[in-house]
């Protein structure tokens, strides 16, 4: 979700999705990129199904694959339901709809909002128009089989532009400001590239232009994966951040963790001054060029991570790797020096935090098995090991105390986060102003409420749920907020224009191809060459597609005319533990590769058949799924001419042994990351096809 961060950093001044999901049955449109949502997120998928259809709202779905999103939206209204099948393509796609606006719906356009609560719009305004025509971009449009054509624009800016114009009535009427306009939600298809940030910006651009943003039925929403990622962003989980939306970079924001964690603020600043790792890329990077001597691996399969064969397993055979898991059999184990069993979130309390910022509680329904400690518990007494060796007074920088059953109390432990986020962009203080008042604990008022949506910063704001949606002050009530209309230094949108530019990509691309490829090449050495790919919106491989339309045994070892895209499926959860449930093993219980039937005709390739997948970094097997007739399961989308598609998810579960794994999706991938926020380009490869 990374460059979802970085985006909403760099435009808003604070990681934050400004709406609530009821919004959803308050809008008059809702746009997804890369956002496959009926399997990716099947509830906000027939949530927003059931309002379209009572509704009958425009909606529009951004993505190269006609996906099951695509065509339940068409089976509900064919008529105001569109498909884009761009790929890569998207940064040139929204400005162009901007240009549209600008050019033919004029009064959507909310000059005012832009004079009073935006940054560098003159900027955008004036790129968009000079550069971005539906006809200017073309050439971007995703290429052949791909293809948006300058109507298609022209449509989807229409109706974007009726949406908006929906607001604008309302907000004639007695409705301050307005409820309703455009909802854009996107998923990891869209934050998954290296420009990802600049995607996700260019989404708040549109919006920000129109003034679909900060207001009720309107706005950018970020489907977040992982159950806890927001969880993570709120604890500050990025490399170069603190919690609560803070920066280490910034003295006051030091100052603040420095006081609430009980450490010196020097050990803060050695961490600015410090070599920046790089993020996963760039530390697997240092690992093997022997800088990097050890990896603490918790909740994710980090030895999983992209370019496998040439970085990420010698890397990580190089290094001493600690691992905190839940499962005997999670793949980081096999790569482990050192394993720490936890409990698991039945076996603990805690909370979570959903995509529209609510911080829900788990309770816990079971006992740990003998041995398995909770994470938080694991983690406290670790810091108290390692902060004793760095000289900090642990007792009172971790004051807590077991409870009779030998565990910390988590609940304890979150009303110290609470009091340590007070005066933040994410202050939940109010949460305690209750307890003093009405005698009710954190865990029991977010029991009650259904959990409460940060900020809730008074008591009357906690009491009421937390806050619902943010900036342009409707978070109403929090008389000391940090911050005016927005949370940037003079207090309005920064909107910037991203660009995406095709002019040298052969010859930068060729660049990249070369890393994971060549010995001895390492991105962090290169990191000026990656960020110009990243701001002219390129992509990390190329097909090489004078090599399509020949037989498999026709195509030259060295080329690889097709895309290689991975995503979810319905019937998967990530990968550890995927194919060791029943019901998957039944429904889908092999790696299978989405073709279409007239490319599956030009490579001689059969329904079925088994075939390797190749890029120029590894391999790995799967079952042909010709067409959506395939009688491979599970045989739901439709892939464009020229790409290819899988599930990530099988990834590690064929063998325990990662070594023999066939299925390995990140044998395949590119390294390329993008220096800001971290974030590699998951979606395009690459390939060749070869049948087994
Ligand atoms: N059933 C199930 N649900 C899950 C998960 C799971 O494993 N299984 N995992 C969860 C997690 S952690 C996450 S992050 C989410 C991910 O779920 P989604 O956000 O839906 O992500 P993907 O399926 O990776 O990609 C979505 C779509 O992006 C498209 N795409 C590829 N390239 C481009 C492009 O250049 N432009 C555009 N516009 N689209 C593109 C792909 O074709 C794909 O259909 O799912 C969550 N939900
Ligand atoms: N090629 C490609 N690769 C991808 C993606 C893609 O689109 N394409 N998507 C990426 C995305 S969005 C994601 S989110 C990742 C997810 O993919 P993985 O990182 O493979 O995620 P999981 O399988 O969820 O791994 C979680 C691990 O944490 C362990 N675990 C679960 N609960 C607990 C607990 O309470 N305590 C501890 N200590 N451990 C626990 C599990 O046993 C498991 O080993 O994959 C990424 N990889
Ligand atoms: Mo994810």
């Amino acid at each position: 979700m990374t460059s979802a961060v970085t985006g909403y950093f760099a435009t808003l001044g604070s990681d934050t999705p400004p709406l609530a999901y009821e919004d959803i049955e308050l809008s008059d449109m809702i746009m997804h990129f890369g956002h496959n949502a009926r399997e990716s997120h099947p509830i906000i998928f027939w949530r927003a199904a059931e309002y379209k259809r009572n509704k009958d709202i425009p909606t529009v779905v951004v993505d190269p694959r006609r996906t099951g999103t695509v065509m339940g939206y068409e089976d509900i209204n064919a008529k105001n339901s569109v498909h884009i099948p761009i790929l890569n393509g998207d940064i040139s796609f929204l400005n162009a709809i901007a240009h549209v606006l600008l050019k033919e719906h004029k009064d959507v356009i909310d000059w005012d909002f832009l004079k009073k609560h935006a940054n560098n719009w003159k900027e955008y305004v004036d790129g968009v128009l000079k550069d971005y025509s539906p006809e200017q971009v073309q050439d971007r449009m995703g290429g052949k089989n791909h293809e948006v054509s300058p109507a298609t624009i022209r449509q989807v800016a229409k109706m974007f532009a009726e949406a908006t114009r929906k607001r604008l009535v309302r907000a004639k009427g007695k409705q301050k400001g307005g409820y309703g306009g455009v909802i854009i939600m996107w998923g990891i298809g869209y934050n998954q590239h290296i420009h990802g940030q600049h995607n996700v910006i260019s989404i708040i651009n549109l919006l920000t232009l129109t003034g679909n943003l900060a207001k009720p039925g309107c706005g950018p929403f970020s489907m977040t994966g992982q159950p806890n990622a927001m969880g993570e962003r709120f604890a500050g989980g990025l490399t170069g951040r603190l919690p609560f939306n803070q920066s280490l970079k910034n003295t006051a924001h030091r100052k603040h963790m420095a006081k609430h964690w009980g450490v010196p603020e020097k050990n803060l600043i050695n961490a600015v001054n410090g070599k920046n790792p790089g993020y996963a890329i760039g530390m697997m990077e240092r690992a093997l060029k022997g800088d990097v001597k050890a990896f603490f691996f918790v909740y994710a399969t980090h030895i999983d991570l992209p370019d496998q064969y040439n970085l990420v397993r010698p890397a990580i055979s190089k290094t001493f790797n600690v691992v905190q898991e839940i499962y005997r059999h999670a793949p980081n184990n096999l790569y482990a020096d050192v394993i720490f069993p936890a409990a698991t979130w039945g076996e603990v309390e805690g909370v979570y935090i959903s995509s529209e910022r609510r911080i829900n509680i788990c309770q816990k329904a079971a006992e740990p098995p003998k041995g398995c400690r909770p994470d938080m518990d694991m983690v406290i007494d670790k810091a108290k090991g390692i902060g004793k060796l760095l000289g900090v007074d642990v007792e009172k920088a971790l004051p807590y105390k077991r409870k009779k059953d030998g565990f910390y109390d988590a609940q304890e432990i979150f009303r110290d986060v609470v009091r340590a986020s007070a005066g933040t962009d994410t202050d939940l203080t109010g949460i305690l102003e209750v307890e003093k008042l009405d005698k009710t604990s954190p865990y029991e008022q977010l029991e009650e409420l259904r959990g409460i949506q940060w900020p809730a910063p008074t008591y009357e704001i906690a009491q009421n749920g937390g806050t619902k949606r943010r900036f342009m002050l409707q978070e109403s009530g929090w008389e000391n907020k940090p911050y005016g209309y927005f949370r940037t230094k003079n207090g309005k949108v920064n909107m910037k224009l991203v660009h995406q530019d095709y002019s040298d990509r052969e010859k930068l691309t060729k660049e990249m191809m070369k890393f994971g490829v060549e010995d001895g090449l390492y991105t962090i050495d290169h990191l000026d060459l990656i960020k110009k790919v990243r701001d002219k919106g390129l992509t990390p491989d190329m097909p090489d597609e004078e090599h399509l339309g020949k037989k498999w045994h026709g195509v030259p070892k060295d080329k690889y005319p097709y895309w290689f895209g991975l995503g979810v499926v319905y019937e998967h959860f990530h990968t550890a533990k995927s194919i060791r449930s029943p019901t998957t093993r039944r429904l889908v219980p092999e790696m299978y590769v989405e073709m279409h039937v007239d490319d599956a005709k030009d490579l001689g390739i059969r329904d079925g058949d088994k075939v390797r997948v190749i890029t120029r970094r590894g391999s790995l097997e799967a079952r042909a799924q010709v067409g959506t007739n395939s009688l491979v399961k599970p045989s739901r989308n439709s892939v464009p001419r020229g790409y290819m598609f899988g599930p990530w998810n099988l990834s590690v579960a064929d063998s325990a042994d990662p070594k023999k794994n066939k299925w390995l999706a990140n044998g395949l991938t590119s390294r390329i990351w993008d220096p800001v926020s971290g974030q590699v380009d998951f979606k395009k490869s690459a390939c060749r096809i070869e049948k087994i």
